[in-house]
C-alpha cells in the first residue's frame, strides 16, 4: 500500500525511500498516490541544480559539496540525471573511494535516474523525485545534469540556485556561453582551477557578468578543485547567500508561483492528452492520415479527437 510506504518514508525508512522513488519514477498509480501525500510536506528544501559539460567534474564537485553541508550539519539528497555519474557505476577508482563516504552517510541520499521512459518527460519525473526528496526532509536537494539540449534550461525550472560549471582547455574556452547556459546561472562555477587555462576562463567570466547584471543578485563566479575538496566552503556559502537573497527578495515567493502556475498548466495538458488518448484507439491513426493527405487541418482533427474523447 502506498500510505503505509509513505509513512514509512516519513519516518525515515531509507528503503521506502527508494520504492517510492521507483514508483515515481515509472509513473505507476502507487506514484502517483504517494505525491499526492508527500506534496504538501514538500517546499522546505533548498534545491540546487548543478549543470555544465560532461567531464567538468559536476558529479566531483557535488560529492565535495556535500561533504561541506555535511560537516554544516545539513541532509542531502542527491539526483544524478547524468548516465555516465560515478554515483551510479563508471567511476574510476579514486572516485569511487571518495564517493563511498557518501554512500555510507545516513544523511546523504543518492539517486540515479533513468533517462528514459518517463511520462512527461525527464523534467517532469526529475521534479517529482526532487519532491519526494524534499519531503523525505533532507535540508538541500542537489540535481546534477549534463549540459546537453534542454535538460539544463529545464533544471533552472526545478532549483532555486542554478550553479554551472566551467572547465579549463576544452577546446573552446566559452564552449558553455555559446550553449546559452550561462543566462541560467545564479553561480559560475571554474573547476579544475589547479589547471593553467583557469585563470583566463575566470577572466572571461568576470567579462560576461559584467555584461550581464541580475537585478539585485551579483552572480558570483568560485574557483574550485573539486576532487581535492577545494573551494567547496566557499561555494556552499554564496549558494547560502543566493537562498538568503531568494527569500529576502521575495523571490522565492514569487518563484513559488511560477512554478505552480506552470505545474498546473503542464499536467492539465498531459491529463487532457491521456484523457483524448485514452479512448481513440484507431481514430488516432486515421486522423494522422487525413491531416497527412491534407484532408484536414490539425485544429479540425483535434476538435475531433476532443469531441470522440467527451462523447
Ligand atoms: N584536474 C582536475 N580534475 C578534476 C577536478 N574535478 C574533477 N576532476 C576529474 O574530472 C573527471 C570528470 O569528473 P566528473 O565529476 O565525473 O565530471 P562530470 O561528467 O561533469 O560529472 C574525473 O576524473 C575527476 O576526477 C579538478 O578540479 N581538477
Ligand atoms: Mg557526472
Amino acid at each position: 500500500m502506498a500510505s503505509d510506504r509513505v509513512q514509512r518514508l516519513l519516518e525515515g525508512d531509507r528503503r521506502s525511500l527508494t520504492r517510492v522513488l521507483t514508483w515515481v519514477e515509472n509513473g505507476s498509480a502507487e506514484g502517483r498516490e504517494s505525491l499526492r501525500e508527500l506534496f504538501p510536506k514538500s517546499g522546505r528544501a533548498h534545491v540546487i541544480g548543478v549543470t555544465g559539460p560532461t567531464g567538468s567534474g559536476k558529479s566531483t564537485l557535488v560529492g565535495a559539496l556535500t561533504r561541506e553541508l555535511r560537516q554544516r550539519g545539513k541532509t542531502v539528497g542527491i539526483v544524478a540525471v547524468d548516465p555516465t555519474s560515478p554515483f551510479s557505476h563508471g567511476a574510476i577508482l579514486g572516485d569511487r573511494i571518495r564517493m563511498q563516504d557518501l554512500t555510507s552517510d545516513p544523511g546523504v541520499f543518492i539517486r540515479s535516474m533513468a533517462t528514459r521512459g518517463a511520462l512527461g518527460g525527464l523534467s517532469a519525473a526529475t521534479s517529482d523525485v526532487v519532491t519526494v526528496l524534499d519531503a523525505a526532509g533532507n535540508d538541500v536537494v542537489i540535481v546534477e545534469t549534463v549540459g546537453a539540449g534542454q535538460d539544463e534550461v529545464e533544471i533552472a525550472d526545478t532549483a532555486h540556485t542554478t550553479v554551472v560549471v566551467n572547465i579549463p582547455g576544452a577546446g573552446d574556452d566559452m564552449q558553455a556561453l555559446k550553449a546559452g547556459i550561462l543566462e541560467i546561472a545564479d553561480v559560475l562555477v571554474v573547476n579544475k582551477a589547479d589547471l593553467p587555462q583557469a585563470e583566463g576562463v575566470f577572466k572571461q567570466l568576470h567579462i560576461y557578468t559584467d555584461l550581464q547584471r541580475q537585478a539585485g543578485w551579483d552572480v558570483p563566479i568560485i574557483k574550485t578543485i573539486a576532487h581535492k575538496d577545494e573551494g567547496a566552503a566557499e561555494l556552499a556559502d554564496v549558494i547560502e547567500k543566493h537562498r538568503e537573497y531568494l527569500t529576502e527578495s521575495g523571490r522565492l515567493e514569487e518563484m513559488r508561483r511560477q512554478r505552480a502556475h506552470r505545474q498546473l498548466l503542464t499536467v492539465t495538458q498531459a491529463m487532457l492528452l491521456e484523457g483524448a488518448l485514452a479512448e481513440a484507439g484507431d481514430f488516432v491513426d486515421e486522423l494522422v492520415e487525413q491531416i497527412a493527405r491534407r484532408e484536414i487541418d490539425p485544429r479540425t482533427a483535434a476538435d475531433r479527437l476532443i469531441a470522440a474523447a467527451k462523447s
